[in-house]
């Protein structure tokens, strides 16, 4: 009898846990990955999908990671003159059924003041603070310094 309590009891936990479950689910991370470093003295730059499958807008508002002291949200321009620069990106927000896509020459996660080199082959976690309070931690496989993106 007590034990069909305690499985009661159980059961009851595990529901009033779904809303947070489902709502990490409306958020998933694809096509992550990485540009190996070079050593630790230079900045490297990580990229991924970001798709909301939820009701609602969601706004990413930082990244962690102990691979980087420094994890910040980047956007590359190029100006009329053909010449590069990058700024903080600012607010992202993703739509419901939207997705943002960071990638090389626009939206990165540049990763700066590296705890150890990024070797291709490696990976290391990363997570992404949502204005919501989510998080959603994510294996970051490390790809060729020459890569441009994983393949299909
Ligand atoms: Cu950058």
């Amino acid at each position: 009898m007590i034990n069909k309590l305690l499985i009661l009891i159980a059961v009851t936990v595990t529901f009033v846990n779904i809303p947070a479950y489902a709502q990490t689910r409306d958020v998933t991370i694809t096509r992550q990955w990485a540009r190996a470093s070079i050593g630790t003295m230079r900045p490297t730059a990580a990229y991924l999908t970001i798709t909301n499958n939820g009701k609602d807008a969601v706004i990413l508002d930082r990244i962690k990671t102990k691979i980087a002291a420094m994890a910040h949200i980047h956007n590359s321009t190029t100006n009329a003159k053909g010449i590069s620069s990058m700024a903080p990106a600012g607010e992202i927000r993703i739509e419901p059924n939207q997705s943002v896509t960071l990638q090389p020459s626009g939206l990165h996660i540049m990763l700066m003041d590296l705890q150890r080199p990024l070797i291709k082959g490696d990976s290391f976690e990363l997570t992404l603070i949502f204005e919501n309070g989510q998080h959603i931690t994510t294996d970051v496989p490390v790809l060729a310094i020459s890569a441009r993106g994983p393949k299909e």
